[in-house]
């Protein structure tokens, strides 16, 4: 038997083992939050630590020209793959779980197999995918978007990031866009997530699996005014963007409240961003979600009706830009169920996007959710009980067992 505690003892042990390796990478020492940025060193590192993990257990490692990696097991010319992973990159100061966990189960889930003597009669392969918070290059789920044929491989390229990076420039060459011959190999996918919610702790489950993603999407607000001295400039003679700015962010929460919906700004860009000068432009992204897809229009609608108003009433003038939407993901029920009753766990939807919610447009997909004490994601706060994550990768390989069985 092994002595490397990552291959040998129980199960939270091994999974703490793993989970040590990669904890420190990327971790901000102010904020305790993930800086995990699509192709920048710390998600490069992980990358690394991806093909280490496929190498140590004999899983050659492919790329798809997107950015998005894949360790297999089985022979490569066999069809019929079950897919299974998450991603590594992070929002800004994200928590640890987010993506990871996925990947970190699924290795874990192909040691449980082999302990168990296994022998799947299908191939089990585990994917990093690129970019899915989108926080570099601004369109979520970018390398399942390409992989798929859902994202322009032109239009990806030149999405450019703070700094003016271009997305073909971090990824080293132009995307290769849609693979349907990739597709074609596999029968299902399977992502592992941390839950996003508190549903499993008012459940008392430590693993959940999941029936929807609700229809979301991003919105550049783009507020024009005219740029003056902060005390010289008379306030009736003033045309201040980040006035309509404000006005529309809290339009946007009361049309959310109203509606039973989620509406966002977490981010703005001011322009010149002076302390002691009115903006001359300021942009807002609308992050904005609902459970069907016409409360989601109606709310996006009633945001930008409500901004054109203000806007008129300050002499600014605003734009509302579409950045990427994603419909209504209902997972293949009969995968789900089978799951669910697999499992004896109960079922959830979600408001999260992930890249399980691309997949499924193209092959049966599922996602389990392990619980987290607090449901609190996108922050330093994120957290999962070592005892649920292993409990995350039993379930997992339970379900992965059971799709490459026959
Ligand atoms: O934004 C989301 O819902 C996901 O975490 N990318
Ligand atoms: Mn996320
Ligand atoms: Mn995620």
């Amino acid at each position: 038997m092994s002595t490397d505690p990552a291959l040998s003892g129980p199960l939270p042990d091994r999974f703490r083992a793993l989970w040590d390796e990669i904890a420190p990478i990327g971790r901000d020492a102010t904020t305790g939050g993930y800086l995990r940025y699509a192709f920048t060193e710390p998600e490069v590192a992980l990358r690394g630590w991806f093909r280490g993990q496929a190498e140590r257990r004999d899983m050659p490692v492919t790329d798809d020209g997107n950015g998005n990696l894949f360790a297999r097991w089985g022979p490569a010319d066999a069809g019929d793959a079950v897919l299974t992973g998450s991603h590594f990159d992070s929002v800004p100061h994200g928590g640890a779980y987010d993506g990871p966990l996925g990947i970190v189960s699924a290795f874990l889930a192909v040691d449980e197999l082999r302990a168990a003597g296994v022998t799947p009669l299908r191939p089990l392969v585990v994917a990093a995918f690129a970019e899915e918070e989108g926080a570099r290059f601004g369109v979520p789920c970018l390398g399942s978007r390409l992989l798929t044929g859902a994202m322009d491989p032109q239009r990806a390229a030149g999405l450019r990031d703070a700094d003016g990076v271009s997305f073909a420039e971090a990824l080293g060459d132009r995307p290769a866009g849609a693979r349907p011959d990739l597709l074609a190999g596999f029968s299902s996918f399977v992502e592992l997530h941390v839950e996003q919610g508190r549903a499993l702790v008012d459940r008392d489950a430590p693993v959940g699996v999941a029936t929807a993603i609700w229809p979301h999407g991003r919105w550049r607000l783009d507020f024009h005014g005219e740029g003056n001295h902060a005390g010289t400039t008379l306030m009736a003679d003033r045309r201040d963007p980040m006035l309509t700015c404000a006005f529309t962010v809290l339009a946007a929460n009361k049309e959310a409240r109203t509606r039973g919906a989620h509406a966002t700004v977490g981010r703005v860009r001011v322009t010149p961003n002076a302390t002691n000068a009115i903006p001359t432009t300021v942009t807002g992204w609308l992050d904005a979600r609902a459970a069907d897809q016409e409360t989601l229009a109606g709310l996006v609608e009633a945001v930008r009706a409500k901004a054109g108003e203000r806007a008129r009433r300050d002499g600014t003038r605003v734009t509302c830009t579409e950045e990427s939407v994603t419909p209504l993901v209902a997972f293949d029920d009969g995968l789900g169920a089978r799951l669910a009753t697999l499992l004896d766990a109960p079922v959830l939807p979600t408001g999260a996007g992930h890249d399980a919610g691309v997949l499924a447009g193209r092959l049966p997909t599922a996602m389990l959710f392990v619980r987290n004490p607090t449901g609190v994601s996108h922050s330093p706060a994120e957290s999962a009980a070592d005892d649920d994550c292993a409990a995350g990768v039993t379930a997992l390989a339970r379900v992965l067992t059971e799709l490459t069985s026959r």
